[in-house]
């Protein structure tokens, strides 16, 4: 058996760590040879830390044979220690009447802060997956407080959005999900977020040819996507859960398992028009345990080219009205 890893996790008595915890202790995430300790991290109010300590309970009662450790803790620093993986889902919701604008700054302290303990604290080899909202931002804010550790090490999901969207290709063409391949997510987790469709393949063809309905998949498919989540606030009266939770699982298992294909939101290198200060969902592939090569070659055209330009923007936009949190 090997020696186990730490994994970090924030927001861990909120929805998506209800979700996302017993299935990291089961072996979705990291195989089923890798025993884990779960470092729980909770915001510093009794309510969340109460709600934490019943989720220890109910892991307790799981017996989970590669569950090694619980640490339930309101102490980024003690949360971080040694943490070889830092998932960081906890953030402050979007009240009513809030600004845009204010959310950006409220979770930019949030994430500065982590940053900065995750670099003193985290193992070496610490990696870190980002998923509360803004995520793509709240990244790149993290990553700002980094000296040790690498930009490379910080990214964000947008692996929900590529799962969004096979399962609707899928549907439109009648056929299995597994049928569907090399559908990416491109910018931001947002509504201006582009599913690349031109690239994708449904059994082995051009998606575009098999569904034959371009005004479809220019309009209501990125449509779908792009507001999927708001569709299952109206329908759940709650936000997606269990689906983003499974998100982070395929986002983190297929960092660690080299050859993998998949989106992620990860620092820009300036391909496809991204701002290199931005971090932006593409497709990359996992080249060994933890690192990836962006994948640059894929063709744009002119309808491609102003989504991308129209995701792109709003990054620059959010990483500006952040700007003096950063400096
Ligand atoms: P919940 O409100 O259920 O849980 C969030 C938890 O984070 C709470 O328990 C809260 O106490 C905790 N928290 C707040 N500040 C913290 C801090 N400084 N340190 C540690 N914990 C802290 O939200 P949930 O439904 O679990 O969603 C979590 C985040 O994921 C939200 O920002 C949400 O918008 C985002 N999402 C991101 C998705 C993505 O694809 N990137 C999809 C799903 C989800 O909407």
């Amino acid at each position: 058996m090997k020696s186990p890893i730490r994994v970090a996790v924030t927001g861990a008595a909120g929805q998506i760590g209800y979700s996302l915890l017993f299935r990291v202790a089961s072996g979705a995430m990291f195989g089923l040879q890798q025993p884990v300790i779960l470092q729980l991290i909770e915001a510093p109010i009794e309510k969340a830390m109460k709600a934490l300590e019943g989720v220890a309970m109910e892991l307790d009662d799981c017996a989970f044979p590669l569950l090694k450790g619980v640490v339930t803790t309101d102490n980024p620093v003690v949360g971080f220690k040694g943490a070889n993986w830092c998932l960081l889902v906890g953030a402050k919701p979007r009240g009513p009447g809030m600004e845009r604008a204010d959310l950006l700054k409220d979770n930019g302290r949030i994430f500065i802060a982590q940053g900065k303990v995750i670099d003193e604290v985290a193992a070496d080899d610490a990696r870190v997956a980002v998923v509360g909202n803004p995520a793509n931002t709240n990244c790149m804010i993290a990553a700002s407080q980094a000296k040790r550790l690498t930009a490379d090490r910080f990214t964000a999901m947008v692996r929900l959005d590529q799962n969004r969207a096979q399962t609707q290709l899928a549907k439109k063409a009648g056929v299995d999900l597994t049928e569907v391949k090399n559908i990416f997510i491109y910018g931001n987790h947002s509504p201006t977020m582009f599913p690349a469709f031109a690239q994708a393949t449904i059994g082995g063809k051009p998606a575009a040819q098999v569904i034959n309905d371009q005004a479809w998949l220019q309009g209501p498919f990125c449509e779908i996507v792009g507001k999927r989540g708001a569709a299952i606030i109206a329908a759940r009266g709650a936000s997606s859960a269990a689906s983003a939770a499974n998100a982070l699982v395929d986002h983190v298992r297929d960092l660690n398992t080299p050859g993998t294909v998949h989106s992620v939101a990860v620092k820009s290198n300036g391909a496809y028009g991204f701002d290199p200060n931005v971090w932006a969902g593409m497709p990359v592939r996992t080249t060994a345990p933890g690192a990836f090569e962006v994948i640059t070659n894929h063709t744009m055209d002119d309808f491609a080219k102003s989504k991308i330009a129209a995701t792109n923007k709003e990054l620059v936009d959010e990483r500006a009205f952040v700007a003096e949190l950063i400096k």
